[in-house]
């Protein structure tokens, strides 16, 4: 039984990064509108799940977790961009997000469709020109590669591709498989998209900021796939258990015509087996990179990927 004590290190990361982004952001005129209204989103109090996902791994690979910091800014500031442009009226129209006005609540449309155009630019800014806002960075040609990897995640063939899939899916239900088989495909290819290559990107910006080897490379693909779809499923899990409504629906059809989701498709008790088995594949793919030191360094991951299906929210 480990004794890590993950809730203290969360924490401590979370200061990390939200010293670094109030760093990053400290160099802006603080009063103009769309600054407050990316700060608004931006500092709303999320998990930071995956700026911890990039510091671990670069502290599993035996080095300064901060060379992973640019990269974590960087990522939080383009999911806060996609959160803020989910909840738009023209996709989810939500409300409150992270427990406050959505952006566009608090602002106006207009303004938070460019609060989340400004994030995702400025994240590849601090990436190509990290300047003072950290003490220490990857050199030039591997922010280069990092700006390669996350804009390919969080791009048209990931991210932004996925959220489409997941469009098409609530528009056209129609068009849906509607054999498990082929549903339960078809959901993974959304999530892997639109979940998972940001979780999976977080973990391999960690892994290039310390210079991971190809080996290492290998092994943390395989855990970060992993987890980014046990993500995907909790929150699934967690959106059912959090709505009487849905609770007692049966998995099948019926509830696929609903909305396409893990718990629709396998079940409530079928996707909490199957969220379990993801993490102990990725806990399996951690214990195949054989380094010396990697063993006790990775402590933090192995408890992150226990923290993804146990969390409640
Ligand atoms: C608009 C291009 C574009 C993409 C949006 C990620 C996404 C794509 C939409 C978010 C919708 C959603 C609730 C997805 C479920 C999983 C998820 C990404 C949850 C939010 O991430 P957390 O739980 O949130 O890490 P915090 O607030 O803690 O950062």
């Amino acid at each position: 039984m480990s004794t890590f004590d993950l809730s203290g290190y969360l924490s401590r990361n979370r200061n990390l990064v939200d010293a670094a982004l109030l760093n990053v952001f400290h160099e802006l005129d603080q009063h103009r509108e769309l600054v407050r209204a990316m700060t608004h989103s931006l500092m709303a109090g999320g998990k930071r799940v995956r700026p911890a996902l990039a510091l671990a791994t670069a502290g599993a690979l035996g080095a300064d977790p901060r060379i992973a910091l640019p990269a974590s800014c960087a990522i939080e500031m383009i999911h806060t961009y996609s959160l803020i442009h989910d909840d738009l009226p023209a996709m989810d129209d939500d409300d409150l997000r992270r427990g406050m006005p959505t952006c566009h609540k608090q602002f106006s449309e207009a303004t938070a469709i460019l609060a989340g155009d400004g994030l995702l630019t400025h994240a590849f800014h601090i990436l190509a020109a990290p300047g003072s806002c950290f003490d220490i960075y990857p050199d030039t040609d591997t922010r280069l590669i990092l700006v390669e990897k996350i804009s390919a995640a969080a791009g048209i063939n990931g991210m932004v591709e996925g959220q489409m899939l997941d469009m098409q899916a609530e528009n056209n239900p129609e068009d849906l498989p509607l054999d498990r088989p082929g549903a339960l495909a078809h959901l993974k290819k959304i999530h892997r998209h639109k979940t998972g290559a940001m979780i999976e990107v977080s973990v391999a910006s960690g892994a290039i900021s310390a210079g991971a080897d190809k080996d290492a490379l290998n092994a943390l693909g395989t855990y970060a796939e992993n987890i980014g779809l046990a993500f995907q499923v909790m929150d699934d899990i967690l959106n059912v258990e959090g709505d009487p409504k849905v609770m007692g629906k049966a998995a099948g059809s019926d509830a696929l015509r609903d909305k396409l989701t893990f718990p629709a498709i396998l079940g409530l008790e079928e996707s909490k087996v199957f969220s379990k088995q993801l993490v102990a594949d990725a806990l399996t793919a951690l214990d195949s990179y054989s380094e010396k030191e990697f063993k006790k360094n990775s402590e933090p991951l192995r408890a992150i990927a226990g923290y993804i299906i146990n969390r409640n929210r």
